[in-house]
């Protein structure tokens, strides 16, 4: 396992945060610690941090203290305003290296040249809560890249679902007040299962496919490593020789696509709020990176902005993969953890309008609007408008505008000329007319009108294909989200109006949504009719996949087979997976050189952590109440469980069938044993327990 780095003490040298040469002050300016002593701002060493200069020891504090003035004012100033969406995240820095495959479709470097690597830094996030709201909440997750390329910065700010709530972004304020906690009492915090969202979108049914995505697993990823990630829009790629196509980016992890169940989500917001956030640092400082494919749908550019029927600047649609095969750009591997979350993940600043050449936005309407919002939201949360002079802002080739001044300015700028044409600094900056970023010269003409096109008025069809292309499994968690949150609305009426939205989407899933409410099925409205189906829609797998970064806990006492425990450990860290030793007590199990630290004991352990739970073999001791939640939550949540040799009387004893669906059960802890274990976790969940589950068995 690496280490924990020392604070600042191998930081990156600063950068100046200008191409423009400042000598040495501007790195100098940009390094907030050096030095083992502690100062003032100013650099006064200081003999005393605790004590307030008073008159007399019980006497009032003097006006004249200097330093304990600094130290409250700053202290009183430490926060800035959170994102007004997407405030909790988390993020890390990676390389992005291209598989070359880009130069046909575009001439942005960092995708067309084979063997490239780029430095990059992804925050994901959720939307609605705050910014210490949990992780595991049933919402959309943002996913939002900063690739520093040898032509400037390109910001990919997208999300885990393809599509969006709205067609326009003027609609942007009415979603995002209904979503947060309603206004008087300032709850439900981060949550959509509250009357204000209900009742927005049962009246606003371009919301409906969006919806159908948050109900889904997809609204509960297990990781930021087993998430999809999508730019939701059509973007134009234009390759060297001025040829465009259409795409839609697409983020396909390495590790599959892996959801929370409904309960473990549930009981991690409260166990664990910090659930996505501890996964991502814990995986990279363990050296199990993250990984995703980067990739593009190739859709001709053709004058239609339409593929299949499909309108491509309607940001509710998506293309399916069966239409249109994700063809692979290159990889992403999230490899560094932030040293300080302010200076990095806080004060990143996206923007969909950091774009390079090769890479352009289209007419899409919600696109259109999010080219303003990035840049102004920054004003207010960054303070104004240097952020772009922060470290993590910067891009990594030389900058060189000519913009001047302004609140926190930290460049000093050289020369008496920032405007063009000047004679005076030499004519400089100069212009650069072959490489220089161009819009694809595009003809725009029209009535400026308050409408969208006919095509956008359809806000059903992708809603019934999304559903009906999953599993029963699956399609049975929507059902189950849709119960869930319409049960926590207040108003008859709102629950009434979402029936009447599913019904018109499909009447089955209507109808077990109306049971489970206790409300009559909507007459007389049609469901939408038959779709064609996109199985890669699905989640669940039949091939294991990997398995870094999983976690599994092995149940053990002083008299159990820790030679055992260690081969499996070793077989699992080879593989980027964690074993946690759970005892009854903290400090140690067993004797000497052969014993092992305890890690869990039953009441630091609590089942959401883990993606398999076994008892070792020799396990002696009767479980006690929280073992036997420990292993009932695990088989309840269809996840690996199992134990070797008489390990399996633990299991018995705390009612989970050793012959139940899913359950691993060896002799030892031997080669075969350690394969079925990594083909179950591979597989993510025993699914073949869901139906004995959901009928209560256990
Ligand atoms: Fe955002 N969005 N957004 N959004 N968005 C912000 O920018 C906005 C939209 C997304 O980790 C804000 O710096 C408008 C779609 C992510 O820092 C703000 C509209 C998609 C993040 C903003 C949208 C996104 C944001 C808040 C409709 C997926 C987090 C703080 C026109 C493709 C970035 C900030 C991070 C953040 C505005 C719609 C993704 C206010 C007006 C669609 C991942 O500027």
């Amino acid at each position: 396992m690496a280490t924990r780095r020392k604070p600042d003490q191998t930081a990156p040298e600063p950068v100046s945060p200008t191409g423009v040469k400042t000598g040495d002050l501007g790195a100098v300016d940009s390094r907030a610690q050096s030095g083992n002593h502690l100062t003032t701002a100013q650099g006064l060493r200081l003999p005393d941090t605790d004590h307030s200069l008073k008159a007399g020891e019980r006497g009032p504090t003097l006006l004249e203290d200097f330093h304990l003035r600094e130290k409250i004012t700053h202290f009183d100033h430490e926060r800035i305003p959170e994102r007004v969406v997407h405030a909790r995240g988390a993020a890390a820095h990676g390389v992005f290296t291209s598989y070359g495959t880009g130069a046909s479709i575009t001439r942005a470097g960092f995708l067309a040249e084979k063997g490239k690597e780029t430095e990059v830094f992804v925050r994901f996030s959720t939307v609605l809560g705050s910014k210490g709201s949990a992780d595991t909440v049933r919402d959309t997750r943002g996913f939002a890249t900063k690739f520093y390329t040898d032509e400037g910065n390109f910001d990919l700010v997208g999300n885990n679902m393809p599509v969006f709530f709205i067609q326009d972004g003027i609609k942007f304020p009415d979603i995002i007040h209904a979503g947060k906690p309603q206004p008087d009492r300032e709850i439900p915090q981060a949550q959509s299962a509250h009357d204000t969202f209900w009742d927005f979108v049962s009246l606003h049914t371009e919301a409906t496919h969006h919806v159908f995505w948050n109900m889904s697993d997809r609204g509960i990823p297990r990781s930021f490593r087993t998430m999809e990630g999508f730019g939701v829009h059509t973007f134009r790629l234009v390759n060297a020789a001025g040829e465009s196509h259409l795409v839609k980016f697409h983020w396909k992890p390495v590790a599959g696509v892996h959801s929370l169940v409904w309960e473990e989500a549930q009981i991690a917001a409260g166990v664990d709020p910090d659930f996505h956030r501890r996964d991502l640092a814990d995986a990279i400082e363990a050296g199990a990176f993250l990984e995703w494919d980067l990739g593009v749908q190739v859709l001709p550019d053709d004058g239609t902005e339409t593929f299949e029927g499909i309108d491509l600047l309607d940001p509710t649609k998506f293309v399916p993969e069966e239409l249109a095969p994700v063809q692979l750009l290159g990889r992403l591997a999230l490899n560094r953890n932030p040293t300080n979350y302010f200076a990095e993940t806080e004060q990143v600043a996206f923007h969909t309008g950091h774009l390079v050449p090769g890479i352009e936005v289209t007419n899409d309407p919600l696109m259109q609007a999010r080219m303003f919002s990035y840049l102004d939201t920054q004003l207010t949360r960054l303070g104004g408008p240097n952020f772009s002079q922060l470290p993590i802002n910067r891009p990594h080739v030389p900058v060189n505008d000519m913009l001047r001044d302004g609140m926190h300015q930290t460049a000093i700028h050289t020369g008496v000329a920032p405007y063009r044409p000047n004679s005076l600094d030499g004519g400089l900056p100069a212009v650069d007319l072959e490489n220089g970023y161009v819009q694809t010269p595009r003809r725009i003409e029209g009535n400026a009108v308050r409408a969208n096109p006919l095509s956008f008025e359809d806000h059903f069809t992708q809603a019934a294909l999304f559903y009906r292309s999953l599993t029963p499994l699956e399609q049975a968690h929507i059902a189950e989200a849709f119960t869930f949150e319409l049960g926590k609305c207040f108003e008859q009426s709102i629950k009434e109006r979402e029936l009447t939205v599913l019904a018109q989407v499909d009447a089955d899933l209507c109808a077990t949504v109306a049971a489970g409410l206790g409300l009559p099925m909507p007459t007389g409205l049609t469901e939408v009719g038959e779709v064609e189906l996109s199985p890669a829609l699905s989640q669940i797998v039949e091939v294991p996949g990997p398995i870094a970064g999983r976690k599994i806990g092995v149940i053990v006492d002083d008299a159990s087979d820790l030679g055992g425990v260690r081969a499996m450990r070793k077989a699992l860290l080879k593989l980027g997976a964690e074993l946690l030793i759970i005892a009854p007590t903290g400090g140690f199990v067993g004797k000497g050189r052969s014993g092992e630290t305890v890690q869990r004991t039953p009441l630091t352990a609590r089942s959401i952590e883990f993606d398999a739970v076994l008892v070792a073999g020799g396990t002696a001791h009767a479980p006690d109440i929280k073992t036997v939640v420990l292993l009932q939550e695990m088989y309840r949540h269809c996840k690996a469980v199992g134990a070797w040799g008489d390990g399996v009387e633990v299991l018995t004893a705390s009612g989970i069938p050793a012959d139940g669906p899913g359950v691993l059960h060896g002799d030892s802890a031997d080669k075969t044993f350690i394969a079925e274990l990594v083909a179950a976790l591979g597989l993510h969940r025993a699914w073949d327990r869901a139906d004995l589950v959901m009928a209560n068995a256990v």
